[in-house]
């Protein structure tokens, strides 16, 4: 075979077009290149992307259904057997407890976001009210500010355009999240017109090429934003006209940084005082300024307070709605809710449901307690909590406390063995999929892959749609109208369809709440194998052309109301190279701020207190016991969470080492490539070392992903690196959104 197949990566969020040379039977990737036609990364491509064959001929692929046996091994069934069993075991918990108390957890990754669809019918059929998926461990925190600031999501800015690109706490380089990051990030170094900023403890690889790098006290972020906001009113070099125009509440903030004493909390982050001025210079004097926040800090004391202190830097800088700045996009399908309100909480904890999502790091805690309303049976999808949340042991402990629990995966993961039923889902390269991290402007762009390999022979796997149509048709709850639906689409077409389906859902509730299986069976039937699975985006691309019919318009798409819907529909169908479907003027972000008066928000009383709280400077975090600061979880050249399994997938740093900085290595005596024992409050374990001027004294990093267990089905477990949330804890978390502090674990280090 000598046919390139397009699809995409799907390692990280940029999910990169790809095109794939096939083995002769079709099962092996056996070349990687990026793909030209791409709308968005237009044949860019990191190291990563050759090594997807380790994900389609992944070493711990599961290919039948397996339930848990009494010894805690699995067997064998049949699909019938399995789908009728969790049905009927997910219906006595709904009976004895109540749907509510069902749990749903995960429903996409880095490159497959069709799964949560069906996953949350299945949920909802059964009455279940809470989820969750990683977005609750980093973006929550952020997401719930935007809402309050801008009613709208705004996340990152045009890094094309922008004359000064600020990363705080995020190191594109390696992580991406900027489209072909490496190219604009060196793009924007080499112009002396343009400055690049850095905010973080490491010399990061994009720390490397900024011109300004504020290498900060790690956890210190709160204390240099607010310096800088500080700067900004001290030498009056604030945006004043445009906040006046914009903003609202901000003469109620301003006494909070005015006159703070900037030499003081400049000292508390470890930073100077010029360099800082000299920051904010350069960046009053730009003609635009593009922010992005991650990890670094959303995984860090202080989150929520620091995704708010970030906003308020766009104020001063009237970085928002023009070239070069901070925009909203117009998505597919938002990835979170932005509403502010915090009116929803969780059963036991009480904790404030952000973004809809229970905090990942109280989810645990809420089964373990022995209050009434605790979760007693959750549904897994396409995640891997029992070894990417907060303190792995104490998942693995609720997850067995639970009456019930199902695991949907391609592999035998940390979280799937000790599942009670694991459902073996078709790959993503072996059905149609597709991710909703669609945040590029103003130009927009959505991608369904369709299937371009066949499962192992003998597998017998399933795309997520028809497990999730099949578990409600065998609880009784697909709804009747299926039928109808599905006749009315074959005699009439798809204008009468839609016409029938919104006369469906007016009548029976239960067509919209649970429309993506509902669709897959009526729509889905009608349609090619390569695209039936991904029939839910029926309903999604209808949504999009009824909310921003202009933006779809300047695509080049015509027709009104349900006709620009299926327009669209039909075009994401037949374009396996991706297609852009929405186009935008800079200015539309403006007409995306949903404040009741428009204007952006910028006194967001449940956070004032904490700003106050900064001028008491950094609490410890360190002790006599636990001397070192561990930063858990460094996105590098050969890590992708836990998407590939096997070990070898890496050409580098195979075993994830603890990098340190010389100092600190001489004086603990261990040497490059030696061996420490590191110890947190939670757990121990033993790493290898890897001597790196890249990091300041007392900081250590490790690597995300790693320390898997392989093997588990075979019975011959091994593991490579150490699996980092052993390590943590699950009780360090956010005031506020209760997002995990990662980037901030207590640790001791000896020679091991
Ligand atoms: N190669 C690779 N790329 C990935 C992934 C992967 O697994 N591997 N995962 C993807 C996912 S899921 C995500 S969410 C993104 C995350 O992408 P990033 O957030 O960029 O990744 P990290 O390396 O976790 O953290 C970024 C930086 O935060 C710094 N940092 C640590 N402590 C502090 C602090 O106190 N203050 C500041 N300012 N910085 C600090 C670290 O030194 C690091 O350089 O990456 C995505 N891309
Ligand atoms: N200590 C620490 N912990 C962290 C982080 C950190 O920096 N430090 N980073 C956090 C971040 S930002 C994230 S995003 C999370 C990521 O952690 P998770 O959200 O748990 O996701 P992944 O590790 O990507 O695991 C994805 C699972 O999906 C499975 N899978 C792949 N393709 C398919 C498919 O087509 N169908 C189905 N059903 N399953 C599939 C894979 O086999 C794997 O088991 O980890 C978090 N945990
Ligand atoms: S891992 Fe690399 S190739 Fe894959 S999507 Fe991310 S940037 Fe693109
Ligand atoms: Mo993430």
């Amino acid at each position: 075979m000598s046919e390139w197949h397009p699809t995409a990566c799907m390692l990280c969020e940029n999910n990169c077009g790809i095109e794939v040379l096939l083995s002769a039977d079709g099962r092996h990737i056996e070349k990687v290149r990026g793909d030209e036609s791409h709308p968005a990364s237009k044949g860019y491509l990191c190291q990563k992307a050759s090594r997807i064959d380790h994900y389609q001929n992944s070493i711990d692929r599961i290919t039948h259904p397996l339930r848990r046996t009494e010894d805690g091994s699995f067997e064998r069934v049949d699909w019938d057997t399995a789908i009728s069993e969790v049905a009927a075991r997910f219906a006595a918990v709904r009976d004895e407890f109540g749907g509510d108390k069902i749990f749903y957890y995960g429903g996409g990754g880095q490159g497959n976001h069709l799964p949560g669809a069906y996953g949350v019918s299945t949920q909802s059929a059964l009455g279940g009210m809470y989820r969750s998926n990683a977005l609750a461990q980093e973006k929550t925190g952020e997401g719930w500010v935007a809402g309050a600031m801008f009613g709208a999501y705004a996340r990152t800015g045009d890094f094309e355009n922008c004359e000064v690109a600020v990363f705080i706490g995020k190191n594109p380089w390696h992580s991406h999240g900027v489209a072909r990051a490496r190219v604009t990030l060196r793009e924007i170094a080499k112009d002396p017109k343009r400055a690049l900023v850095v905010f973080d403890p490491r010399r990061s690889e994009t720390a490397e090429l900024a011109d300004f790098h504020i290498q900060l006290k790690p956890g210190t972020d709160a204390w240099a934003l607010a310096a800088l906001l500080a700067i900004f009113l001290d030498e009056n070099i604030a945006k004043e006209d445009w906040i006046a125009e914009h903003v609202s509440g901000f003469e109620t903030i301003r006494p909070l940084f005015s006159g703070l004493a900037i030499a003081q909390y400049c000292e508390w982050c470890g930073v100077e005082e010029a360099q800082l001025r000299a920051l904010a210079r350069r960046m009053a004097e730009a003609e635009s300024v593009a922010w992005y926040e991650d990890l670094g800090v959303q995984m860090n004391r202080h989150s929520t307070l620091v995704s708010y202190l970030h906003r308020l830097c766009w104020l001063v800088t009237g970085s928002f709605g023009k070239a070069g700045a901070q925009f909203v996009v117009n998505s597919m399908r938002p990835l979170m809710n932005s509403n502010p309100s915090l009116a929803r909480k969780s059963p036991v904890a009480g904790d404030a449901l952000l973004g809809g999502m229970v905090p990942c790091n109280i989810i645990a805690e809420e089964i373990l307690s022995n209050h009434p309303d605790r979760y007693r049976a959750m549904l897994i999808e396409t995640a891997n909590p029992a070894h990417s949340l907060a303190d792995s042991g104490k998942f693995v402990a609720a997850m067995r406390k639970l009456e019930f629990s199902v695991v949907i995966d391609i592999a035998m993961s940390e979280t799937a063995r000790h599942a009670d039923y694991i459902l073996p889902a078709a790959t993503q390269l072996e059905k149609p999929e597709a991710t909703f991290f669609n945040f590029e402007f103003p130009h927009n762009y959505f991608h369904l892959r369709q299937p371009i390999m066949n499962p192992p022979a003998d597998a017998e796997v399933l795309p997520e749609a028809e497990i999730h149509a099949r578990i409600i048709e065998a609880l009784g709850e697909m709804p009747e109208e299926v039928i109808g639906l599905r006749k009315t689409l074959e005699q009439q077409g798809r204008a009468a369809f839609a016409k029938a389906f919104s006369e469906a859902s007016r009548k029976n509730p239960a067509v919209m709440r649970l429309a993506p299986v509902v669709l897959y069976r009526s729509l889905g039937a009608t349609l090619p194998k390569t695209v039936a699975s991904a029939s839910a985006l029926w309903s999604v691309a209808h949504y999009v052309a009824s909310r921003e019919p202009e933006s779809l318009r300047r695509a080049g798409f015509v027709g009104e109301g349900a006709d620009l819907g299926d327009a669209l529909f039909d075009r994401i169908i037949e374009s396996p190279r991706g297609l852009v479907f929405s186009v935008d003027e800079h200015e539309v972000s403006w007409d995306r701020v949903r404040t009741a008066d428009k204007r952006i928000k910028a006194d967001l009383e449940q956070l004032l207190p904490a700003v106050r709280d900064l001028a008491n400077g950094p609490e410890a975090v360190t002790s006599a016991e636990f001397p070192f600061v561990l930063s858990a979880g460094e996105r590098r050249a050969y890590t992708a969470n836990t998407v590939f399994r096997n070990p070898d997938w890496r050409r580098k740093d195979r075993d994830g080492a603890l990098r340190m900085c010389a100092a600190d290595a001489v004086r603990l005596a261990i040497e490059d490539g030696g061996r420490a024992r590191l110890r947190t409050a939670s757990g121990e374990t033993v790493v290898l070392v890897e001597v790196s001027d890249r990091m300041q004294p007392g900081h250590v990093s490790l690597p995300n992903g790693m320390g898997l267990d392989n093997g588990v089905a075979a019975g011959d477990v091994s593991r490579v690196g150490a699996a980092t949330n052993e390590l943590t804890a699950s009780g360090h978390r956010d005031f506020f959104a209760g997002t995990p502090w990662h980037k901030m674990v207590p640790a001791q280090i000896e020679a091991a």
